[in-house]
């Protein structure tokens, strides 16, 4: 795969995806932020255009797509509609760490389902007192039998409420630290887990964001996912491919809210003519589109080195995920400000866009720790 163009294919490919947001996910967007209700109409719509399949396998039901072809579908879905975008990205989150380390009966059972649109999957890492630390969660799952007994809380985990699959990250033997987490699947519906507290977000709310909580839930010993003691590696494998999908979500708020403050400034006039005449806005405007187009850019190179599992992969798609969604953050903010009072206001969809924005510097890793894990990479640890 060429790093920096897009193929015939995926050109045609980005256009459908274009054509189907601006039609039918655009007109839903200000709704779905206004109610923070999860929109099952997009998931179906999702659905039946093959796009929830994108990532999976032919012989699991999916298409079979390359990295950048799902970040192209995130990044044109995020132009209009960060919450729906969440849909592919959660996804990607949830369903990684079984394509690693699934056995073939794991895959064939769990992402079947999810490639169909049957069932839904998320990601359960992150606890209160684990965030940026992640390797010093508390969940714990102990062997009894012919089962796992998990305890413990995971919180902020996308699609919690609405997920039927999860991948979840516990301890199986604390004195071994770092080197004691492994990871599981556990299904919606064992006794002694259930969904938590729903958290009430400043953006992307249209997708819900819950605690999990395990209470002495015991899960088959076959749901183990990859080898005992390897779940932490396995969480840090998965980031560093889905990071890249975090990323081309800033690239599409970033591009979505230029290209309305654009349009808005070709027909806004003040002082006798549209403010797209004056040379101070165009040479902003001009600076922020150099850095969203260097975004795409990064992100494209860091889903052609995922793709090819090239040696560095981690540390440039933390480049990605940490310059795109600063630029996302940057572009939102400044588009809201070109446009002056109308911004601010709910009617139009900058401020939605910034809000949605603030998030990507923040999940799947902090931009601080995506500095971290580029400085390990640059001077070892
Ligand atoms: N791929 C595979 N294995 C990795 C890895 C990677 N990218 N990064 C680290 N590991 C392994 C290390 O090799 C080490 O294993 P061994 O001890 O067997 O060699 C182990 O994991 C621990 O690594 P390290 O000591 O570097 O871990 P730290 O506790 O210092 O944490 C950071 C590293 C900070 C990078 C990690 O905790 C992190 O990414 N935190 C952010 C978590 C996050 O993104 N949360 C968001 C959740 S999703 S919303």
């Amino acid at each position: 795969m060429d790093n920096y163009t897009l193929t015939e294919e995926q050109r045609m490919f980005q256009q459908m995806v274009r054509e189907l947001a601006v039609n039918e996910i655009e007109p839903r967007a200000a709704e779905i932020d206004e109610k923070g209700e999860y929109p099952w109409d997009i998931f179906e719509l999702l659905k039946e255009n093959d796009l929830l399949s994108l990532p999976f396998e032919e012989k699991y039901g999916g298409q079979g797509a390359d990295m950048l072809t799902c970040c192209i579908a995130v990044e044109e879905i995020a132009k209009v509609c960060g919450s729906s975008s969440l849909i592919l990205a959660g996804i990607e989150l949830g369903a990684t760490p079984i394509k690693i380390f699934g056995t073939e009966e794991q895959k064939e059972k769990y992402l079947t389902q999810i490639a169909s649109g049957e069932k839904q999957v998320a990601f359960g890492l992150t606890e209160p007192e684990a965030g940026s630390d992640a390797a010093s969660m508390k969940t714990k799952a102990v062997k009894d039998g012919d089962f796992y007994v998990l305890n413990g809380q995971k919180c902020f985990c996308t699609n919690g409420e609405i997920a039927d699959i999860y991948s979840v990250f516990a301890m199986t033997n604390p004195e071994a630290g770092v080197r004691g987490i492994s990871g599981f699947v556990v299904e919606k519906g064992t006794p002694g887990f259930t969904i938590g507290k729903h958290e009430n977000k400043m953006g992307i709310r249209g997708s819900m964001t819950t605690e999990l909580l395990f209470d002495d839930c015991k899960i088959p010993l076959e749901n183990l996912l990859g080898p005992e003691g390897k779940g932490f590696n396995l969480a840090m494998m998965t980031l560093d491919r889905t990071r890249t999908v975090v990323a081309s979500q800033g690239l599409g708020l970033a591009q979505g809210a230029l290209d309305y403050a654009i349009s808005y400034m070709k027909d806004r006039v003040q002082f006798g003519k549209p403010i797209s005449k004056f040379q101070g806005l165009q040479f902003e405007v001009a600076e922020l589109a150099m850095e969203v187009e260097a975004a795409r850019q990064l992100i494209y190179r860091a889903c052609a080195m995922v793709e090819n599992g090239e040696p560095g992969f981690s540390g440039v798609s933390a480049m990605a995920k940490c310059y795109a969604t600063d630029v996302a953050m940057k572009v939102t903010t400044q588009c809201v400000s070109l446009i002056g009072g109308y911004g601010y206001m709910k009617d139009y969809p900058l401020e939605r866009m910034m809000r949605d924005a603030k998030i990507t510097q923040i999940y799947e890793g902090t931009n601080h720790i995506q500095k971290l894990v580029i400085a390990r990479q640059l001077f070892g640890k």
